[in-house]
């Protein structure tokens, strides 16, 4: 039986039978997933101190508890209403927000809110046996905060799923529960979310990179005139900040030692010979995951972009910072490649937001490598970390099929077969993190070679605090 107690929320819950009737038929295949696909082998027998969200206000979502992750209390919250929203963009500027669907915008709204939603429970299944290569307790349970609130934000798209889109709207919930990351049959919706995730360097350049394609896409949907999608994503917002938090923090402490071994063992020395993560091999997985979440912003030139902005259904990221909120005459100048050649041409602006918000996307990720290099500064070693340019390695969009070197030159496609190895990660490389991470570090207050301690705990614990106990 569902509670608010065991599902904390702000939708008055309890007293809308017709959700908790969907609810309760979901639930129980939502917690069959969550052991099936969640993190393997952390099920029954360990207790996680995770923050649990218990209501909207600063206090409520930073409600810390010991739990066994398929106890977590997944909840269902919206930020709170702003009074009389009017539609910030598009042909309906200025008319009241909607509390419920438009006929009209139904399917455009569903397929978006299904997007959103697939990506959640992808990736808590790409992650999955991570815990069991992990550099410290402190490290698994910020894992298992990121994997429950993945969670969470999955609930949240469900919520909005049963709420507003009657029995297409229950069918496609239990879809999000079928779809399975990298399955050849019933894969995950976007391509980024179908790709493995074994390592901790992989992982930490995910939270780095790719939540900040869910921080620019819920900017982005945070703006729509469906002011439950707007709140929803206001509040998941939240969330997603600590998720960067612990990529950024991540690849800033793998650097850290990095460059602590380099030291140590002679400036010439390759540092893998002392269990070590090289910088070029830490360069290889930031152009693989930045390439990867570029894709996710769509095509440069997209009729659906333009359509979802000339509808209200999803704006730019802090849209009341743009002068022009109808932008029916206004152009983007896009680089095309013509005969090899790079060729500037105009686009009219509205078909060019999925590039609008790329835009955006690279600005946010640039500022957090530059925080990285001054890591490298510090330790006064010369190399720099960089974001490869967009067009290189690109799946989806005009340079898709194209073949372009990190700094963005075109390159032939038997060049680029045999120097890929220099910019992606090879087999080998993926096999020498493995070899590092084979035995997993669950002493409290140890860490694995590659990785330096954090500077504090959480929640203002120490840093050997047992942050996952295991049960006897
Ligand atoms: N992979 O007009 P186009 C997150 C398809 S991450 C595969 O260029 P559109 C999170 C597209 O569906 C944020 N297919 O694209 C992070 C279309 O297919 P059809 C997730 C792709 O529609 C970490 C065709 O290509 N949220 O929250 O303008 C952990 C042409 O498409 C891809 C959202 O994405 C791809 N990468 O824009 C956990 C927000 N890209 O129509 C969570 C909702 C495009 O030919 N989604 N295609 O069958 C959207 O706003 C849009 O769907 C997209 C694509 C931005 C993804």
């Amino acid at each position: 039986m569902i509670s608010a107690e065991k599902i904390p929320n702000n939708v008055e819950l309890s007293s809308n039978k017709r959700l908790m009737r969907a609810l309760e038929h979901w639930q129980p295949k939502y917690l069959q997933w969550w052991r099936d696909m969640g993190p393997q082998g952390f099920q029954d027998y360990h207790q996680v101190y995770v923050r649990t969200a218990t209501s909207v206000d600063p206090e409520g979502w930073a409600h810390f508890e010991f739990v066994r992750l398929p106890e977590y209390r997944w909840g269902i919250f919206l930020a709170e209403p702003r009074p009389d929203r009017r539609i910030g963009f598009g042909d309906l500027f200025g008319r009241p927000v909607w509390q419920e669907v438009p006929g009209e915008f139904r399917n455009q709204l569903r397929r978006l809110i299904v997007t959103q939603g697939d990506t959640e429970p992808a990736s808590v299944e790409q992650q999955r046996w991570l815990g069991q290569r992990c550099p410290s307790l402190y490290d698994l349970r910020n894992l298992f905060q990121v994997n429950v609130e993945e969670g969470r934000h999955l609930w949240a798209m469900v919520y909005l799923l049963h709420s507003y889109f009657g029995r297409d709207g229950r069918d496609e919930a239990e879809e999000l529960l079928e779809r399975q990351s990298g399955n050849r049959d019933k894969p995950r919706i976007l391509a980024a979310f179908n790709q493995p995730i074994e390592n901790w360097l992989d992982f930490f350049m995910f939270t780095m990179f790719t939540d900040r394609d869910g921080k620019s896409q819920l900017m982005s949907l945070s703006e729509s005139s469906l002011d439950p999608l707007s709140r929803t994503t206001r509040f998941m917002l939240t969330e997603e900040a600590h998720h960067m938090f612990v990529g950024e923090t991540g690849v800033a402490r793998i650097l850290e030692r990095t460059c602590e071994l380099m030291r140590e063992a002679g400036f010439s020395e390759d540092v893998r010979r002392v269990g070590g993560i090289d910088i070029p091999t830490i360069q290889k997985h930031l152009n693989q995951w930045f390439s990867l979440s570029l894709d996710l912003h769509g095509g440069e030139v997209s009729s659906n972009a333009a359509s979802y902005f000339a509808n209200g259904l999803k704006g730019r990221a802090k849209e009341e910072t743009f002068d022009d909120h109808l932008v029916k005459e206004a152009v983007y100048h896009l680089e095309f490649i013509e005969d090899g050649r790079p060729v500037t041409r105009d686009v009219l602006m509205r078909n060019a937001m999925n590039e609008v918000l790329r835009d955006w996307y690279v600005g946010d990720c640039s500022a957090g490598v530059e925080r990285w290099n001054r890591i490298l500064e510090q330790h006064e070693i010369p190399v720099r970390l960089r974001l490869p340019d967009r067009k290189f390695n690109r799946h989806i969009g005009m340079y898709a099929g194209l073949h372009f070197d990190p700094e963005g030159r075109p390159v032939a496609a038997d060049e680029w077969e045999r120097r890929k190895s220099e910019w992606l990660p090879t087999p080998g490389d993926s096999a020498y993190l493995l070899s590092l991470m084979a035995q997993p570090v669950y002493e409290r207050g140890k860490f694995a070679n590659y990785i330096a301690p954090p500077r504090r705990g959480i929640n203002q614990q120490p840093i050997d605090f047992e942050y996952v106990r295991t049960e006897a």
